[in-house]
Order: structure tokens, then C-alpha cells, then sequence
């Protein structure tokens, strides 16, 4: 039998110190989420019901203040709020010293590049949107910013790795419990990932935003940008994938349904998930088609993974429901507890992450590609994956966690409001993203404030999208802050035990190979790989016939 469920905090508190390190990194993250939900609502109240920003606030300024708080820091502070909340309940209770203040000592330098960040943007000096793309050049505060946060994020994930070290030193032989496994996957690709983006905003941004140099070799940029950008979208996934594995089965009273399955489809992540960046980049000259299929190839390597999860999943809900009597091929599905928030809100992410995934293998068709770059279908992708399955998966586990952390319970009434939150959400999602998704196939651009175009026929077809997409933002908002008001809820709910749920895998489930667990190996592989699919372009583009551009500040 495979030593991966850990103990069971049922048999022991949570270590109340570890408790105060995951609960500052939630609602460091509920608070980004709060003021990134207030400027994407008005965003969508200036494109779809024509509000006038009051003076002094500009229409990109609010769209990077909602993208950096949105897609960088709420994700960011949760996923390793999340990722030390597992570490602590199944290495052992509780987390080594040093790896406890190696995670607060990430928290203060994330919390103050957030500041630093935030005030920049605030002061106008930084409307470069989430991605930064030079040559707009923001304030070098705003690059440093950036550089504090990653930085701080590498001190966090040290602490993961010291403290699964430590565990393996006093377990030799053993197979770590999944969660541990998992987050390891999931830091050591974020560690990879961010050396590109660490190397653009050093070694480019920051000296020729301080003027120390006058040109930027804008194609490197973006490149160093997207080989970090892609692992990035599945730094958000992976914990939400941790929670469908792991957390989900034990939830519903199911088992895992393969512990191998589960570790080698996070194995698959690693791999696959940076050498790939091109994709976001099809459209742009200066890189050859051939690196560009190269990419595209293994983009769709980087699908089989989530294709794996989908299948374990259904696995894991028609085992456990037929071990409850469904008859049919479909009866296992009204055995799964609807009225249970810490399920049903990662559910409907997993259901919209059905037309969200699709969305992502249209997007990585070169032909289909050249329809929808740059349009608002894309933004339509990413909110439904990251902003619906992923963010439904971290308001699920809110549910459980915060109790967890502060020794409350999760009362009936809570899962009440849990649910209506989920379906608000959803409904606003329904809006928002489907018309992104329709309104970029009628062709309107994203990263573009809205304008008539001359009173162009085809840009006024896109009014009425528009008007539905403020109604979705305002719906979104709605749940923003009905999930605020159950989060003070949970916090002051009644006092009691609440128990970590981690899932064990089938009793007949085969042995997990150790090689799985084989890290230098893997890593081996994804430096091959990386080399392989990035070496001849990047050279390429410190050819004498680029020229680097100035930098531009064009709001
Ligand atoms: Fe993407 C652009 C391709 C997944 C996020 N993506 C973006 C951007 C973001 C983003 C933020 O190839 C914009 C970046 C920017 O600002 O420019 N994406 C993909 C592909 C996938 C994919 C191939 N993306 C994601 C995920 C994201 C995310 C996940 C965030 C979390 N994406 C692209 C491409 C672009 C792009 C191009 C560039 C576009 C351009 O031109 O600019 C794949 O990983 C998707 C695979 C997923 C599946 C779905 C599996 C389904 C599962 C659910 C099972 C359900 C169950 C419940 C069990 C194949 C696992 C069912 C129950 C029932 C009862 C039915």
C-alpha cells in the first residue's frame, strides 16, 4: 500500500504557527482579489455602459491595476498559502523552523513588491498592463516591484523544498504523501519559469528603464516574458489540479483513483509546460515557423496531462457513485454531494474547464490562432480558466481551509451562502466570458480601450456583447463581495476541530513506481527539452539586424 495520504488531521490540530502563514497569505490574497474585482467592474461599466472614469484615472491604469492584482498577486499569495497548508499537514504537522521563516520572509518581500508595485501604478507611472510588454516602459520602481515579488516567491518555494528534504532525509525509501509531491511538481516549475522573467526585468527593464541604457531588444523581451508566461497559467492549474486529486475524493467519501496516474500527469507539467511559450507568440515575426511547430507540438503534449485528469476524475466519481448502487451510465452523477460547498464550487470549475480547455486548444492552432490573437477571445480563455476554473477551485477550498487554520467550523448556513456564491459567480463568468469568446470572433481587439472607430458597422455590431459584459462584471462583483462577507463568516464561525481533507488512493490500486519521484531526472529532461526548443531562436535574436527600440510611454 502506498504511503500517500499523510496522516489525518482529525488526529491533531493544525500547528497554529503554520495556521498564521497560511491565513496572511489568503487574505493577503482575498484582498487583491477585492481590489482587482472593484477596477475589472469598472472596466466593464466604461466598455459596456459607457461610464466616464472619474478625472485622473485612466482606462489602462485600471486594467493593469486589475490584471497585476488579479492574475499575479491573488493567485500568487493563495497558491502558496495552499501549497505550506499541505506541506505542514502531511510532512509530518507541522513545518521545520527554517522553513516557516523562509515562508514569512517570501510573504514580506511579495508584500512589498505588491506595495511598491500597486503605488506605481496608482501614480500613473506603470499602465503597462499585466504583461508588461516593452517597449511601453513603466517607472523602474515597477520593474523592482516585480523583481521583489518573484524573488519572494523563490524564498517560499526554498521552504517547500527544505522542508520535503528534510521529510525524504527521515523516510528514505518511501514514496512522499501526493500533496507534498505535487507542490513540490508545482514549485520546481515556478522556480524554472521564473529565471526568464527574473532575466528580463533585470537585465533588460530595469537598466533601460532607469535610462542606463537607451534601446531593448523588445523580441528577447517578450520572449524571456512568454517562456515564463505559459508555465505560469499552470502554476495557477496545478493547485487546482492538487485539490481535484486529492482533496475532492476525500470530500465526497470517494477514494483517489490512481496515485501514479496523479503524479505522473504532474511529471507531464513539468516537462512540457515551459518549453512552449512560442505559442503566445505565433503571430510575431523575427522567430522561424519551424521553432514555432516545434512549440506547437509540445503545447499539445502539455494537453495529455489535464486529458489524464479529466479521466481520473470521472474515474473517481462513477467508482464512488456506483459503490453507492447508481444503475445506468450516468447514475453515479446525482450521487455527488450537490449541497456540499467544498465540492460543488471545484465541480463547476472543472465543468467550465471543459469549453475553457477547448477554448486553449483552438488558441494553439496555428491557423485558428491567426483569428483570435490579440482579440477579445482570448481574454474570454482566460477568464474562463483561470478566473473560473481555477478561482472557483480556491473559493472551494476557502471553505475548508480557513476553518482548518483557525480552529472554526464550516456551518450549513456557509454552505449555503458557498453555493449561491458559486452560482453567482458562474452566471457572471457565463456573461463575461461568452461574449469575450463571440465578440473576438466579430473581431474586437483586446488591450484596447473602446472606441467607435469612425462609427465603423462592424465595430458598433459589438455593442450590445459589450452591454452583457458589464452585466456579467457587475454579477462577478456581486459574488466578490458575497464571498468576502464569507470569508469574515468563516472566520468568526463557531469554534471547532475541522478536519485537513486529504483523499488515500483505491485499496487496488497498483504500486507507485519511485521513479516518479525521480526529480534530478526529470529536471534533466526539461533542461533538454527547454534547451532544445529555445537555444538557435534566442541566439537568433541577438542578430545585428534587430534593432532595439527606445521605450515608449503611450498613456
Ligand atoms: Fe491558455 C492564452 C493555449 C490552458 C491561461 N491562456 C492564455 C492567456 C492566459 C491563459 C492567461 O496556444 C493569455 C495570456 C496573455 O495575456 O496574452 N491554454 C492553451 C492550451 C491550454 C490552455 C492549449 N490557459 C490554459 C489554462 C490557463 C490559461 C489552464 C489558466 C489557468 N492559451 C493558449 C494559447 C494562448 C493562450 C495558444 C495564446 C493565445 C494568443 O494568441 O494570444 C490547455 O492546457 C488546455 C487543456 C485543457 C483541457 C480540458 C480538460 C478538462 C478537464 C475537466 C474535466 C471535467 C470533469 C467534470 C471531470 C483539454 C480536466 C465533468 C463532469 C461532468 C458531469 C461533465
Amino acid at each position: 500500500m502506498n504511503n500517500v495520504g499523510g496522516f489525518s488531521m482529525k488526529e491533531k490540530r493544525f500547528d497554529p504557527r503554520d495556521g498564521s502563514l497560511v491565513l496572511a497569505h489568503i487574505l493577503f490574497a482575498f484582498g487583491a482579489l477585492l481590489a482587482g474585482g472593484i477596477a475589472g467592474m469598472l472596466q466593464g461599466l466604461v466598455r459596456g455602459a459607457g461610464l466616464t472614469l472619474p478625472a485622473g484615472i485612466g482606462y489602462y491604469q485600471l486594467l493593469t491595476a486589475h490584471g497585476v492584482l488579479m492574475a499575479l498577486v491573488f493567485t500568487t499569495f493563495f497558491i502558496i498559502g495552499f501549497l505550506y497548508s499541505g506541506i505542514s499537514a502531511t510532512l509530518g504537522g507541522s513545518l521545520v523552523p527554517l522553513a516557516r521563516r523562509l515562508g514569512w520572509s517570501g510573504f514580506v518581500l511579495m508584500s512589498l513588491g505588491t506595495v511598491v508595485g500597486v503605488i506605481c501604478i496608482l501614480l500613473n507611472k506603470a499602465s503597462v498592463l499585466y504583461t508588461f510588454y516593452a517597449p511601453m516602459k513603466a517607472s523602474p520602481y515597477f520593474y523592482i516591484a516585480l523583481a521583489l515579488v518573484v524573488v519572494g516567491s523563490w524564498l517560499s518555494g526554498f521552504g517547500i523544498f527544505v522542508n520535503y528534504r528534510f521529510w525524504r532525509k527521515r523516510n528514505k525509501g518511501k514514496i512522499s504523501p501526493l500533496f507534498a509531491f505535487m507542490t513540490v511538481a508545482t514549485m520546481l516549475l515556478w522556480q524554472i519559469a521564473t529565471l526568464g522573467v527574473a532575466v528580463e526585468v533585470v537585465v533588460q527593464l530595469i537598466p533601460w528603464s532607469f535610462g542606463w541604457v537607451e534601446t531593448v531588444n523588445v523580441l528577447l523581451s517578450r520572449t524571456l516574458f512568454w517562456y515564463f508566461g505559459h508555465p505560469l497559467v499552470y502554476f495557477w492549474l496545478m493547485p487546482a489540479y492538487i485539490c481535484w486529486y486529492v482533496v475532492i475524493p476525500k470530500v465526497i467519501g470517494a477514494k483517489i483513483y490512481s496515485d501514479a496516474l496523479a503524479r505522473l500527469s504532474f511529471v507531464l507539467f513539468v516537462l512540457f509546460s515551459i518549453p512552449v511559450g512560442f505559442h503566445h507568440q505565433l503571430m510575431e515575426p523575427g522567430i522561424s515557423p519551424f521553432w514555432k511547430y516545434l512549440q506547437v507540438i509540445l503545447t499539445f503534449m502539455v494537453i495529455v496531462p489535464s486529458l489524464m485528469t479529466a479521466f481520473s476524475m470521472f474515474a473517481t466519481f462513477e467508482i464512488y457513485g456506483r459503490s453507492k448502487g447508481a444503475k445506468g451510465l450516468f447514475g453515479w452523477f446525482k450521487m455527488l454531494p450537490w449541497k456540499d460547498v467544498r465540492f460543488f464550487a471545484p465541480f463547476m470549475g472543472m465543468l467550465l474547464f471543459i469549453p475553457a480547455g477547448a477554448g486553449g486548444i483552438i488558441n494553439a492552432s496555428n491557423q485558428m490562432n491567426a483569428v483570435v490573437h490579440n482579440t477579445m477571445f482570448v481574454t474570454g480563455h482566460f477568464h474562463l480558466t483561470v478566473a473560473t476554473s481555477v478561482a472557483l477551485t480556491f473559493f472551494g477550498i476557502i471553505y475548508w481551509l480557513i476553518p482548518v487554520v483557525t480552529g472554526r467550523t464550516l456551518t450549513p448556513k456557509l454552505h449555503r451562502l458557498g453555493i449561491v456564491q458559486t452560482v453567482i459567480w458562474c452566471f457572471g463568468m457565463l456573461f463575461m466570458s461568452g461574449s469575450m469568446h463571440w465578440i473576438g470572433l466579430l473581431g474586437s481587439p483586446r488591450r484596447t480601450a473602446t472606441t467607435a472607430y469612425y462609427d465603423s458597422a462592424a465595430a458598433s455590431a459589438w455593442d450590445p456583447y459589450q452591454m452583457v459584459m458589464a452585466i456579467g462584471g457587475v454579477i462577478l462583483f456581486v459574488g466578490i463581495l458575497l464571498l468576502v462577507y464569507n470569508i469574515v463568516a468563516l472566520m468568526t464561525s463557531p469554534k471547532g476541530e475541522t478536519e485537513y481533507p486529504i483523499g488515500e488512493p483505491l485499496d487496488t490500486a497498483a504500486e507507485t513506481p519511485k521513479v516518479l519521484e525521480r526529480w534530478s531526472l526529470w529536471v534533466g529532461i526539461v533542461v533538454v527539452l527547454i534547451l532544445v526548443a529555445y537555444t538557435v531562436p534566442v541566439l537568433d535574436m541577438f542578430g545585428g539586424s534587430i534593432p532595439g527600440s527606445p521605450g515608449y510611454q503611450t498613456w
